[in-house]
């Protein structure tokens, strides 16, 4: 692809394992963007020390250190704004973001929640899925918009679920899917292809379903 290399910002709390799939794909150029830096909430999450290893600008801003969730929102917003990036990709952040945050980077932010959305929004996806002894689980990558993972689904992937399956295992499966579908997406707003219009996902001018892309 010739077009300009896209900004990207990635906000984590975790492993990072996601944030490393999305930068080890824009160093391979099969995503047509940068990292320019990596925002973490927790002081030593494991995202932080990735971001080290590859050499991307990184800064933790611990929101415990804040007396509520709106400065703390806005301290992440002046942390971002100050590397002006095209798109801003929540890789495992554990906070809610306020309206006031999702409206400023509407269309530029993503997510990805490990659900087959609108199944299972919010926590302990896998021990929920576990416990209603569903037959497969998955992972969706959505637009961020201000009801809480109820942004618009742009792509899905689904695993299976086993009888004796524990939550790593279930998680460790879903995982694996999650670092191929995130880069794929993220290489689709880096190029144009997907838009947030009226709330609602876009691909290539075409409105996409309720489950994305496609499902199965
Ligand atoms: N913010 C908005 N406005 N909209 C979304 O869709 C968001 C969001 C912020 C984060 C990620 C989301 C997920 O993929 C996400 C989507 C954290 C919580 C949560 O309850 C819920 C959903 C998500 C992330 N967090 C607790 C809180 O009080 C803290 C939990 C903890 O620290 O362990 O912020 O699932
Ligand atoms: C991912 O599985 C992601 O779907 C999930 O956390 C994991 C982060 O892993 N996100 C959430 O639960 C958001 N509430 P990682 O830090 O290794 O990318």
């Amino acid at each position: 692809m010739a077009s300009i290399k896209k900004r990207i910002v990635i906000v984590a709390s975790g492993s990072g394992s996601n944030a490393q799939a999305i930068i080890d794909a824009c160093a391979k150029e099969t995503v047509n963007g940068s990292v320019v830096k990596l925002i973490s909430n927790v002081p030593n999450a494991e995202a932080l020390t990735r971001a080290a290893q590859s050499n991307i600008p990184s800064n933790c801003i611990d929101h415990k250190i804040f007396s509520d969730r709106d400065s703390f929102d806005v301290a992440l917003a002046e942390e971002i704004d100050a590397v002006q990036p095209d798109i801003i990709v929540l890789a495992g952040f554990m906070r809610i973001l306020s309206d006031e945050f999702v409206a400023k980077y509407l269309g530029k932010l993503l997510n990805i929640h490990p659900s087959l959305l609108p199944k299972y929004t919010g926590m302990r996806t896998y021990q929920r899925a576990l416990d209603n002894e569903d037959h497969e689980h998955g992972t969706s990558v959505h637009f961020v918009t201000p009801e809480l993972d109820g942004g618009p689904v742009i792509l899905q992937a689904k695993v299976p679920v086993f009888e004796d399956d524990t939550v790593d295992e279930l998680a460790s499966r879903v995982k694996v899917q999650e670092h191929k579908i995130y880069p794929l997406v993220v290489n689709w707003l880096c190029n144009d292809r997907i838009a947030l219009i009226d709330m609602k996902a876009f691909f290539d001018g075409q409105e996409l379903p309720e489950c994305g892309y496609a499902s199965d």
